[in-house]
């Protein structure tokens, strides 16, 4: 096979990139080690900020967003007693949407599908070749069992954090950096109505809880837990009861119902050291992950997406290289400033350390309920207007 992008990975960026670079008449192949039913049900991201949400305009997948997705003005944070709205709108004049990612891949595929875009799931043995050259490779099995080879003139790893692409780069862990949280989240997918309008972040001395949403009859739900604690330990009463008392306020009562999914996932900091090796480019999880506390992952995959997509469409169309050399600056700028928000919000929520912390966590959340300049430096960071 020949093509312009090889594109490894049809999670959001990679197909987020298909798409931008379809619309700019530039030919990609797409291939995924995993089966698209199993994509498609994958249950992450909810929130979207405004680029992002002009990006899937842009490239033709926002008509369900804008119809089924909820416009969200801002957010509540809470401590024990207190529950405070911080109004993005009001403060900046931006809003933020709540759309599942499930949706949009769903909506990502069935764009490629309209446009005949051919996508190679369920690959196996996917190694890249010469990515130091002009002429890169990349080889692997198709479903049927056959060896194939994708020639090309970029290839863009958009594989998440455990894909073959940031590996294939030749000394990748200098400048790389990590940190592994002490704490995971419990997430639960329920078949109750939202007991709120926006979501809320609530800081609590048993840990974090959140409440989120994906429509006006499915719940979103994250606890803070151990992050090597067993599911098996959590039945559906022990969820609502802990997620109860971690948000409780006088007068509010959290609505239960049927639990459809439940499962914890660790949390980490990761900046790789290279976004960009000779012609391979790293997009979104592969390159770089946030906790999920700033809602940040999916959005700096579209910002990647964007600086990528511009720099291929000078590169192809006006023979221009010089802002796809300036891919892996233009896009750690963004990462940097998410990775330090992610991690300022996941610090000031989470129970951690000893009671010193405690009371710092507490001050500083009293100290922004009434600081409209902290609020704003949030709503800024939150809606992604960098
Ligand atoms: P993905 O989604 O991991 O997709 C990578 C794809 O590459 C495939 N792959 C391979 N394909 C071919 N060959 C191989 N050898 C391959 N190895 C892997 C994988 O199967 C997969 O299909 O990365 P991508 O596309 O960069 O997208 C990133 C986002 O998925 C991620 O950042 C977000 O989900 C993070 N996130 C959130 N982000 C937000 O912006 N807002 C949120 O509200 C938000 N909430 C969340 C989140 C992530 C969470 N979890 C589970 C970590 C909430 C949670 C709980
Ligand atoms: C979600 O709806 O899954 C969600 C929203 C905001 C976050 C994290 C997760 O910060």
């Amino acid at each position: 096979m020949k093509t312009q992008v090889a594109i490894i990975g049809a999670g959001p960026s990679g197909l987020m990139l298909n798409r931008y670079l379809a619309k700019h008449g530039i030919e990609s192949i797409v291939i995924e080690d995993r089966s698209r039913d199993y994509v498609e049900s994958r249950i992450r991201a909810g929130l979207l900020e405004t680029q992002a949400v002009n990006l899937l305009e842009e490239i033709g997948v926002s008509d369900r967003l804008k119809k089924e997705g909820l416009e969200h003005e801002g957010i509540y944070l809470q401590i024990p007693g207190e529950r405070k709205h911080i109004n993005f709108k009001d403060l900046i004049g931006y809003t933020v949407w709540v759309y599942g990612q499930t949706e949009i891949q769903r909506d990502l595929d069935h764009a490629c599908d309209a446009a005949g875009q051919e996508i190679h799931y369920e690959v196996t043995n996917v190694e890249l070749h010469n990515t130091d050259s002009e002429n890169p490779s990349v080889t692997f099995v198709d479903k049927d069992g056959n060896a194939q080879k994708i020639e090309c003139a970029v290839i863009a790893g958009c594989d998440g954090f455990w894909g073959p692409s940031r590996k294939s780069i030749p000394g990748v862990e200098v400048g790389s950096f990590e940190r592994v949280y002490p704490f995971g989240w419990l997430g639960v997918m329920a078949d109750v109505a939202p007991s709120t309008d926006e979501l809320i972040y609530a800081r609590h001395p048993d840990g974090f809880a959140m409440h989120s949403m994906r429509s006006d009859k499915v719940s979103r739900l994250y606890l803070q837990v151990d992050p090597k604690d067993d599911i098996a330990n959590w039945s559906d009463d022990r969820i609502w009861s802990e997620l109860s008392k971690r948000m409780a306020v006088d007068g509010w009562e959290l609505k239960t119902g049927p639990i459809t999914e439940k499962s914890i996932v660790a949390m980490r900091s990761f900046v790789s050291g290279k976004l960009k090796h000779g012609r391979l480019f790293l997009v979104g999880d592969a390159g770089h992950i946030v906790p999920p506390t700033g809602a940040k992952g999916l959005n700096s995959a579209a910002n990647d997406v964007r600086f990528l997509g511009e720099g291929l469409v000078d590169f192809f169309k006006k023979n221009d290289a010089n802002l796809l050399n300036a891919y892996e600056d233009r896009a750690k700028e963004t990462v940097w400033r998410v990775t330090h928000f992610s991690w300022w919000m996941t610090s000031m929520l989470h129970t951690m350390g000893d009671e010193f912390d405690n009371q710092l966590q507490l001050s500083q959340l009293k100290h922004l309920f009434k600081n409209k300049a902290l609020q704003t430096n949030l709503a800024e960071n939150y809606v992604g207007i960098r």
